[in-house]
């Protein structure tokens, strides 16, 4: 993605988005801009240029030649600090950009065409010849002219597969919670990414298995909800190490059935490497390029570990989107009430740190919020389904439930923008609570 510094608009950060994903770069680059005046033009074009007038705009690349914006591509134009590749200048004349806007009558669009123009050049576009001037306008135009637009996405597959990570990966925050143990995810969660004019809304949901208490239809009525008209796409995420099952193929047959475009992650290649992944290829083989056109439209080995085909990935499902605007304001990352969030953060760790001792995890429930308070106040109840495993959770002298408080109260701090927060958490018995309507509401379910 593009990082702009120096006088940045906001329409120009959704403009740059644009340019990014039209012409599929890859990496993260940064461009300084800069707006002046008739006057600050004219010294600029004469000390730089040679030339004793102003203009509209100049751009000043620093590299000659495009490819994936990386450190290693780049070792000579790479900024640590930034964390992207130096791309250039631009500097933008808004004297000329308000006598351009008058005389074609496009007012503020004027100033955003310089810019889209003075990224093009960056990018090595140029208009020496009527051709290049042709082609470069073309994009100029087709920039400028992009509409918000946005996909619905339900993530399915086997518990521990890692769509979670997935989500988080593409979502570039901790939407939904990940752990080392099936069945994490309990709820849909809706994970969003908007970059530029385009938005992808996901609809993670529990991995899919037979349900048996009050819960598990929930999470069962949750996955069935996301493929039930509401989604306009669906990826199939699958674990590499653990090969293609025949609830997978039964799971990726039926869903070709719908209409709806299927995508097929095959996930964790960090794991067993090209020898895990390539048997899984082969055998999805056999769903591309069907003649009854029901097919697979992309298998994309993937990995959240080392973010291997993550953008890839996510660019393919960017191609998805369909005009008619956003479906959340474009800062939002999901639909969840923050309450829900960090009863979710705590339930982690306590997944992490408990793993195999307390089968099916806990409930928590969120009991109080004070952000009026510094640090803020946040007190949770950890619903468990016995006495012993009240004893466990707590642990030694409370070791257990401090360790389970501390790593949550970091990801927690994080959440509110890094402020300070007190966590507290009561362990609470409540037998049976996973078949009772009334805790599950009250967890938020
Ligand atoms: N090495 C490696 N581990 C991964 C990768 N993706 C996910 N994991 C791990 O796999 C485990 C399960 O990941 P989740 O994202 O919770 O999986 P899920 O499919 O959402 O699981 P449920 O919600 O239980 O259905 C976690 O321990 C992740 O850290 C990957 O690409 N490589
Ligand atoms: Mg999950």
């Amino acid at each position: 993605m593009f990082k702009l510094t120096g006088d940045v608009k906001p329409e120009f950060n959704r403009l740059a988005d644009i340019i990014f994903y039209k012409l599929k770069l890859c990496g993260n680059a940064t461009v300084d801009i800069a707006i002046v005046d008739d006057e600050q033009m004219r010294v600029l074009n004469r000390d730089t240029r040679g030339k004793d007038y102003t203009t509209d705009v100049l751009s000043y690349p620093a590299l000659d030649k495009i490819t994936e914006f990386t450190q290693k591509n780049y070792p000579n134009d790479y900024d640590e600090d930034r964390r992207a590749v130096v791309l250039g200048d631009i500097a933008i004349n808004e004297n000329a950009a308000a006598r351009q806007a008058k005389e074609y009558g496009t007012g503020e669009r004027e100033i955003n065409y310089l810019f889209v123009h003075g990224m093009l050049h960056i990018l090595g576009y140029d208009h020496m010849t009527d051709e290049d001037k042709k082609k470069m306008r073309a994009v100029e135009e087709s920039v400028l002219a992009e509409q918000d637009k946005s996909v619905v996405v339900a993530v399915i597959g086997r518990p521990n597969a890692g769509k979670s990570s997935i989500v988080n990966a593409i979502v570039g925050e901790k939407v939904s919670i990940v752990s080392p143990k099936p069945q994490t995810t309990r709820d849909r969660i809706t994970g969003i990414c908007t970059e530029g004019s385009r938005q992808i809304v996901f609809l993670d949901t529990p991995g899919m298995f037979k349900p048996r208490t009050k819960l598990d239809e929930h999470m069962d009525k949750s996955i069935r909800s996301s493929l039930g008209g509401d989604a306009d796409v669906v990826l199939v995420v699958l674990d590499s190490t653990k090969g293609i099952t025949d609830a997978d193929e039964r799971l990726i047959e039926e869903r070709l059935k719908c209409r709806a475009p299927l995508y097929v992650a095959v996930n964790k290649t960090d794991l067993k490497g090209y020898e895990g992944v390539y048997p899984v290829l082969e055998k999805l083989n056999r769903y591309m390029s069907r003649k009854d056109g029901r097919s697979v439209k992309d298998v994309i080995p993937t990995s959240c570990k080392t973010g291997q085909n993550i953008d890839l990935l996510k660019n393919a499902l960017f191609d998805e989107c369909k005009d008619g605007g956003f479906l959340f304001p474009k800062d939002e990352f999901t639909d969840r009430p923050i309450k829900f969030l960090i009863g979710e953060a705590v339930r982690e760790k306590a997944l992490l740190f408990l793993q195999d001792e307390i089968p099916h995890g806990v409930g928590v429930s969120v009991r109080k919020v004070d952000e009026t308070t510094d640090p803020i106040h946040i007190s949770c109840d950890v619903i468990v389904d016995k006495q012993s495993h009240k004893q466990i959770v707590i642990g030694d002298g409370g070791e257990m439930i401090k360790r389970i408080g501390k790593s949550a109260r970091r990801d927690i701090e994080q959440l509110l923008g890094g402020s300070q927060v007190f966590l507290e958490l009561f362990v609470k018995v409540r037998q049976g609570w996973r078949d009772r309507t009334d805790i599950l509401k009250d967890i938020g379910y």
